[in-house]
């Protein structure tokens, strides 16, 4: 899939500050500093859109960035950074929860996970969340530059054999390096086949259906008949966000 822009949207604290909920959205969560706003970057293509830094916690805000004009990426807070302001970090926690559970044009969540390191119980316990909560999901294993490409199978197969008994299939797995751009074809290829799938407008629009209705003449014959009519009541504004999902 072709990335015609990429344009950074706005930033939220919190769901109520989200913007319209016109376009479809994939969202990057994980643990801090395991590498969401760099695959961000590096899915979009066009140079330094995310901040990227070695300071955990970095990501403070729910950040949007609009691709090709269509359609969103959005680059979450890490969750398991407690060091300085707690209230704030909990802030941020439940604004990214209320994201993830409330959000209607949330099409699909990609979970990072580090490829260099075992099972982490906070990642285990927050897959486990995505899946009681319904959340569309795929794991991505990220930073897979680093260490030796068996060590980084050895912790996906202990990752995937911990859940594997949480789902009737498991979510798919897609292996990506920042670094290299390992992962970028597969990922957009997820992105690309879920928009393909949406409904379009016309799939949408129920088909008229017939019904006996009286005719009347049209309103200038009708005065100058003389006919008197009751004031009709004003037409419904049209529902803002009506989407299919
Ligand atoms: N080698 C390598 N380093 C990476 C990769 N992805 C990210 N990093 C590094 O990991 C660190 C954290 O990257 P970020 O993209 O800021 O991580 P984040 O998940 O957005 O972090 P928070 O915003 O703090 O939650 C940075 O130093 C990146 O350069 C990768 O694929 N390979
Ligand atoms: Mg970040």
């Amino acid at each position: 899939m072709n990335i015609s822009s990429a344009i950074f949207h706005c930033s939220a604290p919190d769901l109520d500050s989200c913007p319209d909920e016109s376009l479809p959205e994939f969202a990057f969560i994980g643990r801090s500093n395991v590498g969401k706003s760099s695959l961000l970057n590096m899915l979009a293509g066009k140079g330094i859109l995310a901040r990227v830094s070695t300071t955990p916690g970095f990501t403070k805000l729910i950040n949007f960035f609009t691709m090709s004009k269509t359609w969103r990426l959005v680059d979450l807070p890490g969750y398991g950074f407690a060091a300085g302001a707690k209230q704030e970090s909990a802030r941020f926690n439940k604004a990214v929860a209320r994201y993830l559970k409330h959000r209607p044009n949330l099409c699909c969540v990609f979970a990072l996970l580090d490829s260099g390191l075992a099972p982490q119980e906070i990642d285990l316990e927050f897959v486990e969340w995505l899946t009681r909560n319904s959340v569309p999901l795929v794991l991505v294993f990220t930073k897979t530059d680093r260490g030796t490409p068996e060590a980084a199978e050895a912790n996906i197969a202990a990752f995937t054999a911990r859940i594997a008994g949480w789902f009737e299939k498991l979510p798919e797995i897609y292996r990506c390096s920042a670094t290299t751009g390992n992962g970028r074809s597969e990922l957009l290829g997820v992105i690309g086949a879920t928009l393909n799938a949406m409904p379009t407008e016309s799939e949408l629009t129920p088909t008229p259906v017939a019904l006996p209705i009286e005719i009347e003449p049209p309103f200038s014959m009708q005065v100058r008949a003389g006919i008197q009519r009751e004031e009709k009541p004003r037409a419904k504004k049209k529902l803002k966000g009506a989407r299919p999902w």
